[in-house]
């Protein structure tokens, strides 16, 4: 429980901080892919938890869920500040710098649904959880429909 407290504040601030990040300095642009692709990576297998247990495929431990969605939320300000100018490739397709208020906001979109989510994890509201999760799980659906390759 106490560790869950810590995790809580952590959020809270990281997630006010996380609103103002630029575009961070990479030595090569590899660096700026492997660092975003290894975000999405994190948050993608926490999600997946907790996706085991809104699909009943595995058992509902609230702590557990809290602590995966609290994950996914601080996860999820991330990769953002490494798709800078010149960082093309990976995954990413070419709209992410062309169209990129269009993904600024699909971006934002998805961390708000993220903060929904932890808000549900942290009451411990199985029905809750699985309306925020839906709601989530889409707003990742939209970003990769037009922004990341098949
Ligand atoms: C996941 C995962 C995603 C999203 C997306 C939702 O578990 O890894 O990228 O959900 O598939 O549509």
């Amino acid at each position: 429980m106490k560790l869950q407290k810590i995790i809580l504040a952590a959020t809270a601030t990281i997630l006010t901080v996380g609103a103002g990040f630029a575009f961070a300095q990479f030595k090569k642009p590899e660096d700026a892919i492997k660092y975003r692709q290894s975000a999405f990576t994190v948050m993608a297998n926490s999600f997946g938890k907790i996706g085991a247990v809104v699909k009943g495929e595995a058992p509902f431990n609230k702590d557990e869920v809290a602590k995966n969605a609290a994950v996914v939320a601080i996860i999820s300000t991330l990769p953002w500040q490494a798709f800078g100018p010149g960082t093309e490739g990976g995954n990413a397709l070419p709209g992410v710098w062309s169209d990129n208020a269009k993904f600024k906001a699909a971006s934002e979109k998805m961390q708000l649904a993220v903060v929904d989510l932890n808000k549900a994890a942290q009451s411990g509201d199985l029905e809750n959880i699985k309306k925020a999760f839906g709601a989530a799980g889409a707003s990742c659906k939209a970003c990769h429909d037009d922004f990341k390759k098949k």
